[in-house]
């Protein structure tokens, strides 16, 4: 005998245990049905899930098994992006290696997702530190760096003198360390870079091609790869040979330059700062600055004149070239032609150091001073040209074609893009991350692991004790042999920014027992990825990256496709008390807790009846209770009485529900064109992914469904009602199955339903049913009322004119007259036009 309690906890597990033994989650790309890749941000394994990973998992595993329903061949696979600092500070706090924290963190992180009843495909897990995951991103770093897409440089890098650690640009917050706060300095250590820049174009132009992303999404990253035209203007410098080079966007203003300045790096600023103490102390002080551009900004503007005169490339004029903080060496040229009318940190500058500001810009018909126009601050809008020779009257898109013309004619200069992208940096001093595969010899410099020794593998039984990487101590794992001349060597112990890892795991589920090659033709079978759930503040660097090395691997002749996602959707976060859920506010709610008290389902329910995927989900205890009485209720509906017989009859093994719905009573046939419609409603919802009024759509189905069990309980019906329950019950537990899998799936095998629900085709309303039934249309004979008809919904236009002309008092009005013309407004009147 059927419990008429709902028990999550027994069902939660019959379920998993059937999806287990079946391996229904199992997916290969033999199967039918079109693919449909969908994937959500792989967590870091820090311990245990938080509720924005069961919000991002969630959203994910409803529309895998909602596609699924669709008949699509769906794959939904999990990994742990397992490299990262946390470990290692977590390692030093409790005495245990990364490796071992790291991998003990998934053991019970994984029994977390499976208790929540995510459709993984669990055969294609993967976890980023093991060696068979890695050696395939050393492998095609050592490709890159055959095609010269990886080089080594030394360089300027924001230093976090806290984690002992190089931050990239996107790391650096405010001029601070993301992770602690500390403010960033700037130090010179040789570093891997990736050649990023060399795809900007690329990365940018087909952001146009990906329609279902976020808007917002594209517009951050278009604003981060920052494309700009302008021009290089080369300045000579009095008395040397070689000129100066700087990057303008405002060549219009190339007649009010007073000054040049370079970055404190600039080659030019070193030679001068050769037999100069003042030049070298100060470029020693703006190494304390970060190198970002937002720390930049927030610097008083300081510098010093060099001595050296520039002589300006229309003029011929000399002007003043100073080093200054506020010019950065890694965009551009590293110097800047200075005109302090026109923009604003050039005025402070002049300001400053009392340097002359020529005004060569005007709004267009100003007959005002002209020195006015930048009295309290710099005239940065474009305008037209005055004071400016031969230029002078044109307006900015005319001077910019004009100046470059003359520019390029006196070999003065170009016109050039560019990008405010920098290239990758990717070295990290830190320890657990995946070793960089280079060995450098005394004789023969850099030289790549030969592959047949790949992976280089990271040393897991380490002592972490807070001064710096152990490998880094630890001669077993860096002496080694030089490939090319079998000399003494040292490897690179540096190791691989965790995004690199990142950057590519979405391809290698489709390869996951691939030992031979990064990737196989499944990989062009899965991909691109159909839906990538993931949150917002990945917005630009891991996105970013992965469309990267998805054109990495692209021209590697992995892949054929061009762009890793087809279609975005990023989360809102998840609140308490207004603010994000987060530890360090203490305002957390552990998924864990609630899955103990209440089941996976009414945790999954919750979470998609609280908000839409994209909006910010407030915590609400009240809320996980009305999710839990739901799913009682619903529980109690589809297992009183006779209601599984029905269901049974209904739907069982070979039954065709034939039923004369057109002959049953208003009243059922009112109830089943609400079902439907609501049937419909969720439908068009769920194509839109909107879970949370599929959830409400459901729920007064719910309440629907309890009227008619008990309409047919007042025993004046027929056994259409009977047919309409089992109906509406088949439809609610088809349509949730994708958001409360475990409940579904009981109640589909109480009802002795064949098959497994997650096969199921997905319910489509009967447009029968969606008619409303008879509507009641008013009858004018030349514009006076003369009667009322009751029709068919949607009937045609001849039936009505037929049924208006047929209405007796109508004919009463219109015996013996002509009938000129029949306005039919539909669902509303009949307009008879008789002479
Ligand atoms: C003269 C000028 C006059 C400029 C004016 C602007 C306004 P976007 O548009 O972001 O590409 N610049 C060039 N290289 C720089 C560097 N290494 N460090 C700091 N600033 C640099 O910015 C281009 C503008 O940024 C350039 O145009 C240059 O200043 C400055 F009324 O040149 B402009
Ligand atoms: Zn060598």
């Amino acid at each position: 005998m059927t419990s008429h309690v709902y028990h999550p906890r027994e069902i939660e597990q019959q379920a998993q245990d059937y999806w287990d033994e079946e391996q229904s989650f199992k997916m290969s790309e033999s199967s039918e049905g079109e693919k449909f890749y969908c994937l959500s941000m792989f967590p870091y394994p820090s311990g245990r899930l938080h509720m924005g990973h069961v919000r991002n998992y969630t959203i994910g595993d409803v529309i895998s098994r909602y596609q699924r329903m669709q008949g699509k061949n769906v794959l939904q696979p999990m990994g742990w992006d397992a490299f990262g600092m946390p470990a290692e500070n977590a390692a030093m706090k409790n005495n245990v290696p990364p490796a071992r924290w790291t991998r003990e963190n998934i053991d019970y992180m994984r029994t977390q997702l499976k208790q929540l009843g995510f459709a993984y495909d669990w055969q294609r897990e993967l976890a980023t530190c093991d060696p068979d995951y890695y050696r395939w991103e050393q492998w095609l770093f050592i490709q890159l760096y055959k095609k010269d897409l990886v080089y080594k440089k030394t360089a300027a890098v924001n230093w976090c003198p806290n984690d002992m650690t190089v931050l990239a640009n996107e790391q650096v917050i405010d001029g601070c360390c993301w992770r602690c706060d500390t403010a960033v300095e700037r130090k010179e250590i040789p570093q891997w870079f990736m050649k990023i820049t060399a795809y900007a174009d690329e990365l940018l132009t087909e952001l146009d091609n990906l329609p279902d992303w976020p808007e917002k999404v594209r517009t951050m990253q278009r604003n981060w790869i920052g494309r700009s035209k302008g021009i290089e203007v080369v300045f000579g410098i009095e008395g040397q040979d070689t000129g100066l080079k700087v990057f303008t966007t405002r060549p219009d203003t190339l007649m009010g330059v007073s000054y040049v300045a370079v970055a404190p790096e600039h080659a030019l600023a070193t030679e001068v700062a050769r037999d100069n103490a003042d030049i070298a102390a100060f470029i020693k002080e703006c190494e304390h600055a970060g190198t970002s551009e937002a720390s930049i900004e927030a610097l008083e503007k300081r510098g010093l004149d060099l001595g050296l005169k520039a002589i300006h490339p229309i003029s011929g004029e000399q002007v003043p070239v100073y080093v200054a903080n506020f010019v950065l060496i890694g965009y551009g040229e590293g110097a800047v032609m200075a005109v302090p009318a026109h923009d604003q940190r050039d005025w402070e500058f002049a300001q400053k150091y009392q340097i002359p500001i020529r005004v060569v810009i005007t709004p267009e018909g100003y007959d005002g001073d002209v020195d006015a126009l930048v009295s309290d601050a710099a005239h940065v809008d474009k305008g037209v040209l005055v004071n400016s020779a031969e230029f002078t009257g044109l307006n900015f898109r005319q001077a910019f074609d004009a100046i470059a013309a003359y520019l390029e004619k006196n070999d003065r200069g170009r016109v050039r893009v560019n990008y405010r992208l920098r290239d990758w940096g990717v070295s990290r001093q830190r320890y657990w991350g995946a070793p960089i595969p280079m060995i450098n010899c005394p004789d023969c410099g850099v030289v790549p692991v030969p592959e047949d020794q790949l992976p280089v593998v990271l040393p897991e039984e380490v002592v972490i004790d807070g001064e710096g990487s152990p490998i880094k101590k630890m001669p077993a794992f860096y002496q080694t042999t030089c490939p090319e001349c079998g000399h003494d060597a040292q490897r690179e112990t540096d190791t691989f920014d965790t995004f690199m890892e990142s950057s590519w795991y979405y391809a290698r589920y489709a390869s996951y027992d691939q030992g031979e090659s990064m990737l196989d033709q499944r990989a062009d079978y899965w991909l691109p990825v159909d839906q990538y759930v993931g949150g917002i503040e990945h917005a630009i660097l891991h996105l970013l990256y992965a469309r990267f090395f998805h054109k990495l691997m692209r021209d590697a002749g992995l892949i054929t496709s061009n762009e890793p996602f087809s279609r975005l959707l990023t989360q809102g976060m998840v609140l308490k008390d207004g603010s994000k859920m987060s530890k360090s506010r203490g305002n957390t709610v552990d998924p864990q807790e609630l899955v103990g008290k209440y089941g996976a389902d009414t945790v999954r329910l919750f979470t998609m009846f609280a908000a839409p995927p994209e909006q910010s989900l407030e915590w609400n205890g009240n809320a996980v209770e009305g999710a839990s009485r739901f799913l009682k209720r619903f529980w109690k509906l589809v297992t009183d009485n006779d209601h599984l017989d029905l269901l049974a009859a209904w739907k069982g093994p070979g039954n065709v529900p034939a039923v004369d719905w057109q002959n049953a009573d208003a009243d059922c046939r009112k109830w089943r064109h609400e079902v439907h419609c609501l049937l419909q409603q969720s439908n068009r919802d769920f194509a839109k992914y909107q879970f949370n009024t599929v959830v409400s759509a459901g729920m007064k189905l719910l309440n629907l469904l309890y009227d008619v069990a008990s309409a047919r309980h007042s025993g004046t019906v027929g056994n259409t009602y009977d047919a309409l329950l089992a109906e509406g019950i088949d439809i609610l537990i088809r349509m949730l199955a994708p958001i409360v899998p475990h409940i579904c799936h009981a109640l589909w095998g109480l009802g002795g339903v064949g098959g497994a629900l997650l096969d199921a085709n997905w319910p489509q309303a009967d447009p029968q049913a969606l008619l409303r039934d008879n509507i009641e249309i008013v009858v004018q004979v030349n514009g006076k009322l003369r009667g009322k008809i009751n029709i068919a919904a949607g009937a045609e236009q001849q039936q009505i004119e037929d049924a208006a002309l047929g209405d007796d008092n109508v004919q009463r009005f219109i015996k013996g007259r002509q009938v000129r013309k029949i306005i039919v407004v539909p669902n509303k009147l009949v307009n008879i036009v008789v002479s």
